[in-house]
């Protein structure tokens, strides 16, 4: 049995079948984690969400800003955007069935024996992976909480608050929560969020920092995948930190990893062969 994590699908299902292939990837036998935004901006959104439910027990799934996006628009919460290329789900026939799967997914995951989180943008500075995990089950309790999903879809959209507090309840509590786990690049060694800037390292505001650099960082004792930062292709400096999302919606490719060696593959996204 092998375990592989693979960074934002975003609808590029060709590039991760490619993957697969390459290391003979059987459902019955291996594992693939999956760190989030598995839909939108790519062509093939709804084949790659039924592609990862179908992996059922095989596949581990983090929730993406994006699938979180896509269930606000599921709920009539949120409009479609111009760039949004989710109408093939919400017309599919089973559309209620993958929503509904989408909504038990979790924001972290923690794999005990190896000592490894995958999250989809990262956790801030100033928690300790048991804290992470309880505000993650926060937000994932409200999702799967039919009486608190709505209210918590139709108040995740917002960049404030920025700086986490433990006296913050209610809705603001969750979005920030939510903005930590599903779109944070940068923040302060304090947790304070800045998510205009989406470029890569080199584009920190000032007084700011990508929130895995921090030294003080409480979970640098914990191995971390993540996605969601197309901008730092793959490049993550810190020890026992990695970034899986290689930018394949963009033109660039799709990377999986062995998790026990750490060994990557790349497959091209425009041609879905090996890079
Ligand atoms: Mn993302």
């Amino acid at each position: 049995m092998t375990t592989y994590a693979v960074g934002d699908l975003q609808g590029c299902l060709e590039p991760l079948k490619c993957l697969l292939e390459q290391v003979d990837f059987s459902p019955s036998r291996d594992c693939l984690w999956l760190a989030g935004d598995l839909v939108n901006r790519g062509p093939q959104s709804l084949e790659a969400l039924r592609f990862v439910r179908d992996l059922d027990g095989s596949a581990i799934t983090v929730l993406g800003n994006h699938d979180l996006h896509l269930l606000a628009i599921a709920h009539d919460i949120e409009r479609l955007r111009k760039s949004d290329t989710l109408r093939p789900i919400l017309d599919a026939p089973d559309c209620a069935d993958l929503i509904d799967w989408l909504r038990r997914q979790k924001l972290l995951h923690y794999d005990a024996e190896r000592h490894t989180a995958m999250v989809h943008a990262g956790i801030p500075p100033q928690w300790t992976l048991e804290k992470a995990l309880k505000r993650a089950a926060e937000v994932e309790l409200a999702l799967q909480d039919d009486a608190m999903l709505r209210p918590f879809l139709d108040g995740m959209y917002g960049n404030l608050p920025a700086k986490w507090s433990k006296d913050l309840h209610g809705v603001p509590r969750l979005r920030l929560i939510t903005n930590y786990f599903t779109r944070m690049r940068f923040c302060k060694a304090d947790g304070t969020l800045e998510l205009e800037s989406k470029e890569g390292l080199d584009s920190a505001p000032k007084g700011f920092a990508p929130w895995f650099s921090h030294p003080q960082r409480k979970t640098r004792n914990v191995k971390l995948i993540f996605g969601h930062w197309a901008a730092l292709e793959g490049n993550c400096d810190e020890p026992n930190v990695f970034a899986l999302d290689t930018g394949c919606v963009w033109g660039n490719a799709m990377t999986l990893m062995n998790l026990d060696s750490e060994e990557l593959l790349r497959c091209d996204c425009d041609h879905g062969t090996a890079a």
